[in-house]
This record gives structure tokens, C-alpha cells and sequence, in this order.
């Protein structure tokens, strides 16, 4: 049999692949055979059902101490720079709809921001919502947190779960490889950082997503290697909600002389990362970074999610160059969508269980 041939079988018998057999079906299975082998596995994992939610961000600040190269979010001047008070948040949550199932909260590292200051947030929250469930904070603000607290990461993911956060949100990856971390977001630094701060909230119960910033000065091979980080860690705690692709957009930032890939780099991108983690469950295709067009066409290359409603509270990726620049869509509009597309919509909470 050929080595072609060969794999063909194994990803239709759902055998897990190496990073090395990965990285010859990146290299070599053209957009149509990718397409194929990554929809049979969605269809294992979810027939033909779309996960999507009823959600908000919330984005506190933009000012950050960090200068992540690939930013476009983190104020560069005074006028562009926000920082909301609990006050006014709690005003602007006063127009949200109570039907809400999830609160996203992330931004900029701010130092007046400390862990009093969100876990007031936090509370705020579920009096207002409190059904909703909080998805708070990535990996990168957690280890800010306990440094200005000069606490243990575990002390502040204990308080974080005893508030009601139920999830950690992805943010912060961008590779998980060092020597490109060193040249993207120097300040972040090394992967560890990220990986063990994902772990030690899967060891005391809570759940995570897992993000991977792509189409910048990475290449397959960190890709594939970011992918089995993922995949590892998975084995191990089996913490991982779900994988999100993030497509570098090149607006604002301090890379923008890099191009943007295209839509073929973005489905394959999508199709191998379905093949490849067997073990996690959800794929999301997150609209608001290159519209609900591309988000519907990962639908049919192996992602299963799109997230949500978001209701116009996010700007990390309309700042950033993505075409939605108020991204917000109705309940009513994303399940006629998904039903015009030949998807089941499913409505699901933070922690991906279904809502009738
Ligand atoms: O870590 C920042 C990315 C992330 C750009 O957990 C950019 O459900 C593209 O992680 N081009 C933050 N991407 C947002 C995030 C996220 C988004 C949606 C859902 C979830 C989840 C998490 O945004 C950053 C970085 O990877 N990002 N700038 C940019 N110019």
C-alpha cells in the first residue's frame, strides 16, 4: 500500500497520526482530500450538528503592559486607550439581554486591575446573570495576576473556580514554540508559562479552550508541533473544551508588512487540525476574526462551533483588520444560517452542554 494510501485508512479507521504522518498530509493531500478526511471525522464526533451560543465580552482595558508584535488591540496612545470602571461596566450590563449563557472577560494587563478588582467583576456578574457562566481570563493575565498579588497561579485559579469562573479562556498561546514566542510577544514568555497555567486549572477542575495564533512567521512544522502540545496535554487532563484557530489579520500592529494567507491556508489549516486532535472534542470557527462566510466554510472543513451572538462587545479583531467591524448576530439569524447550510443547530452553554 502506499504511504498515501496508507494514511487514507488510518484516518478513516480514527487512529491517531503522528506529527510526522501530520506533516506529509499537510505537505502533500490536496484542499479536496483534507476537506474529506476532516468531515468524516466531525461527522464521528457530531453528525451534522453546529454548537453555537448566546453570549457577551467583556474587554475591561486596552492598555497592557505587554507589546505583543502582532497586536493591534493594546492602546498605542492616550486617545485610543480605555479603562473601564466596575461602575461602568455594571452600567453597560444593564443593557445586555438576561437570556445571555455566557460572559467572555479579557484585555490588557493592566496594573490597577488586580484580583479584588475582577473577582468584584465576577460577582457583579452572576447577580446580574446568574445562569450565565463566566469563561475569564487567559493564561498570560492569570501569571500577571499572580504577579502583582506575588501569589501562586493555583492560589488565583482557586479563587477564580470559588467566584464562578467556570472556564479559562484560550488566549495566549499563539505558538507554543519559544524561539517564535521570542520574535511575536517576547513579553508573554516561554510556552510553559501557558501550558502549565492550562494544566494546573485542569488538575482543580476547571476547563479551558485552547487558541493557535497562525499565517504569521510560523511555518507547518510549528503548527503540527503547536497541535501535538495540544493533543499531550489533552491525554493527560482532558481539560480542553475546545481548539481555536486564530487567523493573524495584519492591520495596526507591528507586523503588518506580513500578508495575510488565504482562504485555501485557513480550510487546510482547519482540516488538518481536526485530523490530527483526536481528543478534543469541539472545533470553533470564531466569526468575528474573518466573518461568517469563511466561519461556514470551516464548518464544512472539520470545525463544529461557531460561537456566538457576541452582540457588538468585542474590537481585538475588527481592530486587527478582520471585515466584521461590529460583530453581532441574533439567535433567530445564526440558526436560519446554519439550517441554510444543511447544519443541525445546537445551542450549547460555556461548558458545551446542550440548551433545549
Ligand atoms: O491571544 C490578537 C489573538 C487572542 C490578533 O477561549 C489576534 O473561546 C489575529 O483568545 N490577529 C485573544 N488574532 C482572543 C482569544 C479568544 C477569542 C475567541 C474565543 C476564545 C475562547 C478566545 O486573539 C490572542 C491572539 O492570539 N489576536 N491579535 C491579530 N492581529
Amino acid at each position: 500500500m502506499s504511504k498515501k494510501k496508507e494514511l487514507i485508512r488510518k484516518i478513516e479507521a480514527f487512529e491517531r497520526i503522528s506529527v510526522e504522518e501530520a506533516l506529509f498530509i499537510y505537505n502533500t493531500f490536496n484542499i479536496s482530500e483534507l476537506i474529506y478526511l476532516a468531515n468524516k471525522i466531525r461527522e464521528k464526533f457530531h453528525k451534522k450538528n453546529v454548537y453555537f451560543i448566546e453570549n457577551i465580552h467583556i474587554e475591561p482595558t486596552n492598555i497592557c503592559v505587554n507589546n505583543c508584535r502582532f497586536c493591534a488591540f493594546r492602546a498605542k496612545n492616550e486617545e485610543e486607550a480605555w479603562n473601564f470602571s466596575l461602575d461602568e461596566i455594571i452600567t453597560f450590563l444593564s443593557s445586555i439581554p438576561e437570556t445571555i449563557e455566557e460572559v467572555h472577560i479579557t484585555g490588557g494587563m493592566h496594573p490597577s486591575k488586580n484580583l479584588k478588582w475582577y473577582l468584584t467583576l465576577f460577582k457583579n456578574i452572576k447577580d446580574k446573570f446568574p445562569h450565565a457562566q463566566i469563561k475569564a481570563l487567559t493564561a498570560i493575565e492569570i501569571n500577571y495576576l499572580s504577579e502583582i498579588e506575588q501569589k501562586p497561579v493555583e492560589y488565583i485559579l482557586e479563587l477564580l473556580l470559588e467566584a464562578g469562573v467556570t472556564t479559562i479562556a484560550g488566549g495566549g498561546a499563539e505558538i507554543l514554540d519559544d524561539e517564535i514566542r521570542n520574535i511575536l510577544c517576547p513579553e508573554k514568555g516561554s510556552k510553559y508559562i501557558w501550558i502549565n497555567t492550562h494544566k494546573a486549572a485542569h488538575k482543580i477542575g476547571l476547563k479551558s479552550n485552547a487558541t493557535m495564533l497562525y499565517g504569521h512567521i510560523e511555518n507547518y512544522y510549528h503548527r503540527i508541533k503547536h497541535l501535538e502540545t495540544i493533543r499531550n496535554i489533552q491525554d493527560e487532563t482532558h481539560g480542553f473544551l475546545c481548539f481555536i484557530p486564530l487567523k493573524y489579520r495584519n492591520k495596526n500592529n507591528c507586523l503588518q508588512d506580513k500578508k495575510e494567507v488565504n482562504l485555501i491556508e485557513d480550510v487546510k489549516l482547519f482540516a488538518i487540525s481536526r485530523i490530527f486532535l483526536d481528543n478534543v472534542e469541539h472545533i470553533k470557527a470564531y466569526w468575528p476574526m474573518f466573518g461568517l462566510e469563511r466561519a461556514i466554510l470551516c464548518l464544512h472543513s472539520g470545525a463544529d462551533d461557531i460561537d456566538g451572538t457576541i452582540y457588538n462587545t468585542t474590537k481585538i479583531f475588527s481592530k486587527a483588520g478582520s471585515e466584521v467591524l461590529k460583530p453581532c448576530i441574533y439567535l433567530s439569524e445564526l440558526i436560519e444560517l446554519l439550517r441554510n447550510e444543511g447544519f443541525v443547530p445546537v445551542k450549547r452553554n460555556s461548558l458545551f452542554n446542550i440548551i433545549n
